[in-house]
């Protein structure tokens, strides 16, 4: 018997190409995973459940965030609207630096208080899983912290992230490769030890690790155990994502400078790509990533918010759908799937679509073409939420 049966909806299942409409749907749910997705449908169930003609969606997964951070930097984003220049800012200690040394002042409930209310803010929009990494540590100590205040975000399902290559702590300053040591032989190994997260990311960049250290890490993680990730090809092309590729990364994100080599690495070894227009958009930046060379090679596209203090301060997913729609040019379709199947195909989650075995995590909105989820912009269009399948 089905703990719980939803009758008179419209499923968008995500399943196949587009969204998979079913008009006249029946979920039925049983010990948290879905056991019947299809056309209207009477089964024995303890509750039956009219949405009385709602769109029901998979749960969202936000697929790419740093939601545990102390502080922000609204004032050093002011001092740039008032004419200041990012050195002038970097020389006045902030930039990403004031983010660490206000997180490693942190306490872990201080982290996890202020993650819960930008956690909240997107259940409000329906999600139900989110990755969230570290970074903003670079030490030891505050690594781990942010972890376990990740950890302890209620209300979704958390998918933790080791981020310890973010950017080069200041005590290192003078020593890269002591930096990149620490994080290969101390780090990973102590979060795998403790299973604080399921993935280890790294920044390739310029301003940040050379394509060689992310392979450092890149090794290291595989020693232990963790899949990869990369934020690749941001703001210059490292050829990051065709290394991600070689080693068997979930995803590579970001992507604006991407080249035909990385796409078809990427497409080969089945790396989805995590696009984050929200960031593109705060940072004013011009070069899009190359969605349709994506699209034509096969790349699983997905979509996230990126939220963080320095280049995406959203707590918004509608929002970064609708941007991936007006600024990049995706189909609401591609949006959706980038925010459901293909988002959780990049956290190697067993949830995303609305079909038989997955995970019950769901969104009930008041909406009844799903176009609109892409297409509103700050309306509350969100009912219901269910986390394998409990209302949460
Ligand atoms: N890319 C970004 O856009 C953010 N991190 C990253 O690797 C920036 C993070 C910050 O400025 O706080
Ligand atoms: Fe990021």
């Amino acid at each position: 018997m089905l703990d719980l049966l939803l009758t008179d909806c419209r499923a968008a299942t995500m399943t196949g190409a587009g969204y998979g409409l079913l008009a006249d749907a029946a979920i039925g749910i049983e010990a948290g995973r879905l056991a019947y997705v299809g056309p209207r449908k009477e089964i024995a169930a303890r509750e039956t459940r009219s949405l009385e003609g709602r769109l029901a969606t998979p749960g969202l997964v936000d697929c790419h965030t740093h939601l545990v951070f102390a502080g922000n930097r609204a004032a050093e984003w002011e001092m740039r609207a008032k004419g200041a220049t990012y050195e002038d800012i970097a020389r006045a200690g902030g930039g990403i630096l004031s983010t660490v040394r206000a997180t490693r002042a942190a306490s872990e409930d201080e982290l996890v208080a202020s993650a819960q209310r930008r956690a909240d803010a997107m259940k409000r929009q329906g999600v139900t899983s989110i990755e969230i990494k570290s970074g903003y540590g670079l030490d030891l100590e505050t690594e781990l912290k942010m972890l376990r205040a990740a950890r302890r975000v209620a209300g979704v399902r958390v998918a933790p992230t080791f981020l310890g290559a973010h950017t080069l702590p200041p005590e290192y300053k003078s020593d890269r490769g002591a930096y990149v040591d620490l994080v290969c032989e101390t780090m990973i190994p102590e979060v795998a030890r403790e299973g604080l997260a399921t993935g280890v990311d790294a920044f390739c960049e310029t301003i940040a690790f050379t394509r060689d250290e992310t392979e450092r890490v890149f090794q290291a993680a595989e020693a232990h155990g963790l899949r990869v990730k990369l934020h690749a090809e941001q703001l210059s092309d490292q050829d990051g994502a065709a290394l991600a590729a070689t080693y068997g990364a979930l995803s590579a994100d970001h992507l604006e400078h991407l080249s035909q080599d990385g796409i078809s690495a990427m497409a080969e070894a089945g790396v989805v790509a995590v696009l984050l227009p929200t960031a593109y958009y705060f940072l004013r930046e011009t070069k899009k990533p190359p969605i349709d060379a994506l699209r034509r090679a096969g790349v699983a596209i997905a979509v996230a918010t990126d939220c963080n203090p320095g280049t995406s301060p959203v707590a918004a997913p509608l929002m970064a759908l609708n941007m991936a729609c007006t600024l990049y040019g995706l189909t609401p379709e591609e949006a959706l799937a980038g925010m459901t199947r293909n988002a959780a195909k990049a956290l190697a989650l067993d949830a995303g679509t609305l079909e038989a075995g997955k995970s019950a995590d769901l969104a009930i909105w008041n909406v009844s073409d799903p176009a609109e989820l892409c297409y509103w912009i700050g309306a509350d269009l969100l009912q219901a939420r269910y986390l394998e399948g409990l209302p949460a």
